[in-house]
């Protein structure tokens, strides 16, 4: 039955939509409109997230609803810890329903498909109207994506970008080309770090007390969660997001290409933006971010490859992986073409390994609950993929872990790019690589138990063998791909005996892996 007029419209509003130009926010006013935001047991422990990203969530969350109120909206804000809290979103709004007898429930679509599928049966469920909008915090359509995506053997990220480049104008000339005459600058972005390289400190928020409060909690209901709270400086509002931007702006972006790809011990963040977990919430506007950049260039205050590189990661990359996202679930969750079947090894919870890319890149992982683009993939991704870890397990790690982790964003990254476990839709080739690429670009080697130039044996890095176990493995798919195919006149030039001590090598290594307990990521 269709409530009356005067009754009021109920907005729900999700841990990942902090922004008051949400779509189911435009256009309402505030005496007509109730919003609930919800603390949810089922959010927070359907996997075993890290520390930082629970108290990150809720610490905006509250803050954000801080600020609605004070705009004068009507904010109906159930905590964790309030006796009556239902555990899920389905539940705490049919308790909302009770509450208000709202005419309507509009809600922004959820951005991960578990979510979405709930959401979904709330028409059903409920007795009112229910409206599920788009959300338009993204720059394509699913509907253009998956129109992009028709009659495509392989979805190459660079046609796509190139597309959404033309539909945003960003770095397009007026005669329809792109600035400086290239579409992509990556050969320019991929200098290893120098010695002495100076990397200005980005901007850390110390908690204030709602986010001292969140910590509280977060420590004493999560606290055997992975990671740590110490030194807590994420951006929890709009205000400190946008002086988080500003300070890359100023004094990142100028490095920000060049050294993209670039690795140094004990430099967490060197030139990257750290503003993934911020986009991701709401807080900061994606499109704004790349015009702001292009601004940048267009004004000489930072130089082409930069710009780009950074306008192709969020125009790019983000929006590709949302789109690819949604154009390959639910089947993208159990996808494992190279039939990976080990278990994740203990040390990617603990850190303990001889190895010394990967005790850093996990020690960053637990201390910020970040890592940055190249450790994700060349690293910490590199290792899962050569010694044939089963995706699920690399799955909930990557989600468990990082604060901007949503499944959205984490699952195309995960399965496709780094595993490889859509069989190449995504990625041209594995991103399969020796001990070589790490040892080029950063100085992790220099510190190492291993030596990057021993191949096979006591004291070799384990990449290497890895590396050719890998390729041995999997030749029958991999020989037949023409960008990697070559390799296998390489190994086939070493001969058996070479080949031996390379498979001897890495089985040897492999069999001293010791699998992780799965309860590090999931209640069991
Ligand atoms: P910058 O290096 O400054 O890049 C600028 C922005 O570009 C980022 O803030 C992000 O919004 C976007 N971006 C860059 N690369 C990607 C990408 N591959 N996919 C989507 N967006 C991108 N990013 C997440 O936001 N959440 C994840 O869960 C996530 N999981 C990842 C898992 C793997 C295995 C890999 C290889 C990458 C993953 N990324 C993820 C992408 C990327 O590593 C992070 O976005 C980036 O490290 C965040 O740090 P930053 O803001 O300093 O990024
Ligand atoms: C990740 C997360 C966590 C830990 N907790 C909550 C929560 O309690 N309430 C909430 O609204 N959102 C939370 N989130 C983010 C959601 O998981 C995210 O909004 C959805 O997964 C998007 O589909
Ligand atoms: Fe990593 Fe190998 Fe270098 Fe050690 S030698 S830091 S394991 S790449």
């Amino acid at each position: 039955m269709p409530r009356p007029n005067d009754q009021p419209v109920l907005v729900p509003i999700l841990g990942d939509q902090l922004t008051r130009d949400l779509a189911s926010l435009r256009g309402r006013t505030k005496d007509d409109t109730v919003i609930l935001m919800m603390e949810v047991w089922d959010e927070a422990t359907y996997v075993r997230h890290h520390q930082q990203k629970i108290a990150l969530i809720f610490s905006a969350m509250r803050h954000f609803a801080a600020e609605l109120r004070n705009a004068g909206w009507s904010v109906d804000y159930t905590e964790l810890g309030d006796p009556d809290n239902a555990g899920n979103f389905t539940g705490e709004v049919a308790r909302a329903i009770e509450r208000h007898d709202p005419r309507l429930v509009s809600v922004v679509e959820a951005g991960e498909w578990r979510v979405r599928q709930d959401i979904e049966q709330w028409a059903d469920k409920f007795a009112g109207d229910v409206e599920i909008l788009r959300d338009d915090r993204f720059i394509c359509t699913q509907a253009e994506f998956d129109e992009w995506a028709q009659d495509r053997k392989t979805l190459r990220m660079e046609f796509f970008y190139r597309e959404m480049r033309r539909k945003t104008g960003l770095l397009v000339d007026e005669d329809g080309q792109p600035a400086g005459g290239e579409w992509n600058y990556d050969s320019e972005n991929r200098k290893p770090p120098k010695e002495g390289l100076a990397v200005p400190e980005r901007p850390r928020f110390a908690p204030d007390s709602m986010t001292q409060e969140v910590i509280d909690l977060v420590s004493e209901r999560f606290g055997d969660h992975f990671g740590t709270l110490d030194g807590f400086g994420w951006p929890v509002t709009r205000n400190e997001a946008e002086q988080a931007a500003d300070a890359f702006f100023a004094e990142r972006i100028e490095c920000f290409g060049p050294y993209q790809d670039a690795m140094v011990a004990g430099e967490d963040d060197l030139f990257h933006s750290m503003l993934s977990t911020s986009i991701n919430l709401g807080l900061l506007d994606p499109l704004d971010l790349c015009q702001r950049a292009e601004q940048a260039y267009r004004e000489g205050r930072a130089p082409l490859n930069s710009v780009e590189g950074f306008i192709r990661q969020i125009i790019g990359w983000r929006e590709y992986v949302r789109g690819f996202y949604w154009h390959q679930m639910p089947h993208l969750q159990r996808a494992n073409a190279l039939d990976a079947r080990r278990g994740l090894p203990e040390f990617y919870w603990t850190g303990e390994t001889e190895m010394a890319c990967l005790a850093d890149c996990i020690r960053s992982t637990r201390d910020n609950a970040h890592a940055h683009h190249i450790q994700r993939l060349m690293v910490l991704g590199n290792f899962a993929l050569l010694a044939g870890i089963e995706p699920r397990a690399v799955q909930d790690w990557y989600l468990v872990v990082y604060a901007d982790a949503y499944e959205w964003v984490e699952l195309p990254n995960v399965a496709a790019m780094i595993l490889y476990a859509d069989g190449g839709k995504l990625a041209s080739k594995p991103y399969a690589a020796s001990g070589n690429y790490i040892n080029k670009m950063s100085n992790y080697c220099a510190g190492c138990t291993y030596s990057p130039h021993k191949k096979t044996g006591d004291g070799a890095c384990p990449f290497n063998p890895l590396y050719w176990h890998f390729m041995d493995r999997h030749r029958e798919r991999l020989e037949q791909n023409h960008r990697i195919g070559r390799i296998y006149a390489t190994w086939d030039r070493m001969g058996e005996d070479r080949q031996r001590e390379y498979l001897d090598s890495a089985e040897a290594f492999l069999d001293t892996l010791v699998p992780a307990h799965p309860g590090w990521a999931r209640t069991p």
